[in-house]
């Protein structure tokens, strides 16, 4: 029997999917447990006129912490973050891990470290040397897109080889696995790129192009880690796999999103991804896409 148990904290929106409603269903579809913390409860994402709700202070999350510590429930096999607003709820976090680490030491870390895209830091820049000197090297799983790649190493990537030479200073601070989740090239801008590295075991480099949809798409930095957590645990660390099987299923949900409006022009509300109904290509992927090794 798989005992694998998942503890997710990120966001919970009443309505549409980011952070929390766009990783619990996916892992449980694929067949793990999840725990889930929510960091915040909205009603929307922030791309809607107006968001209301509350929001998870450190010292509550401390306080769950304890709660999980003392009923001895707080084994889990993974840990999976995403968006953190403060530094404050960052660093309780990094206790968090500590507590689940000293529970059982094979704790996997999966960490999206959400801090901004196409040039713009969307949190306050006191979280940037947190997550370089407390996060980077006890992720296990790192998946930042190309922006944070460069805010988290300091490297300017603008060609293929400065997004290696910044996947190798992550693995150096620690980081066993590496997952650039996007990255675009001024040079070909019709495409998006996913790279993976890992230097565990049988160490690999991956890469996969993607052609760019026409739109954009809210939740689908969530998605990508929550699938490539499912994948790389179903596949037992396999990551040319996992990252086929998570870039497969994840474009199958934004194409099924886009046919969706048959035409009508994209709102906030129509761009909501439809991920329950793409249940099928993400309990089996469609094999649409190969990874190349570098
Ligand atoms: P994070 O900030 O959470 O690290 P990110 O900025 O990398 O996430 P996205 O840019 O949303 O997140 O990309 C995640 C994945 O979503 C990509 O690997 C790609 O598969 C898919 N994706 C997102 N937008 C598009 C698009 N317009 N066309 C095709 N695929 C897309
Ligand atoms: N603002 C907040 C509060 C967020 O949580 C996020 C998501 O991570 C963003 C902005 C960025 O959203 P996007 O990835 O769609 O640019
Ligand atoms: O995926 C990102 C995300 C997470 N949480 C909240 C958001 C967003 C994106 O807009 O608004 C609350």
């Amino acid at each position: 029997m798989d005992t694998s148990k998942v503890l997710s904290i990120q966001s919970h929106v009443v309505s549409g999917y980011v952070g929390n409603k766009c990783a619990v269903f996916p892992i449980q579809l694929l067949g793990i447990e999840v725990d889930y913390i929510n960091s915040v409860q909205f009603t929307n994402h922030t791309g809607y006129k107006v968001v209301k709700g509350q929001v998870l202070t450190e010292k509550e999350l401390a306080d769950l912490a304890l709660g999980l510590k003392e009923n001895d429930i707080d084994t889990y096999s993974h840990l999976l973050t995403g968006y953190i607003g403060s530094p404050s709820f960052l660093k309780e976090i990094c206790n968090l891990y500590k507590q689940l680490k000293d529970k059982n030491p094979d704790l996997i870390y999966v960490c999206d470290p959400v801090m901004g895209d196409n040039g713009k830091l969307y949190v306050p820049k006191e979280l940037i040397p947190l997550y370089q000197n407390l996060i980077v090297p006890f992720a296990t799983i790192l998946t930042p897109n190309v922006f944070e790649t460069e805010i988290l190493t300091g490297i300017k990537v603008e060609t293929h080889n400065d997004i290696w030479e910044a996947i190798n200073v992550l693995h150096e601070k620690g980081c066993e696995t590496v997952c650039v989740s996007s990255a675009e090239f001024s040079i070909n801008n019709k495409k998006l790129w996913v790279f993976g590295s890992t230097r565990k075991d049988k160490p690999i480099k991956l890469q996969i192009e993607i052609d760019k949809l026409p739109a954009r798409f809210t939740g689908t930095g969530d998605l990508f880690s929550a699938l490539l957590l499912c994948f790389m645990h179903q596949t037992n660390s396999d990551l040319k796999q996992s990252l086929e099987k998570t870039v497969s299923a994840l474009q199958a949900v934004l194409r099924r999103t886009l046919d969706s409006l048959g035409g009508q022009e994209t709102t906030v509300k129509n761009m909501e991804l439809k991920l329950i109904q793409s249940k099928d290509d993400i309990l089996n992927p469609p094999a649409t896409y190969v990874a190349t090794i570098v």
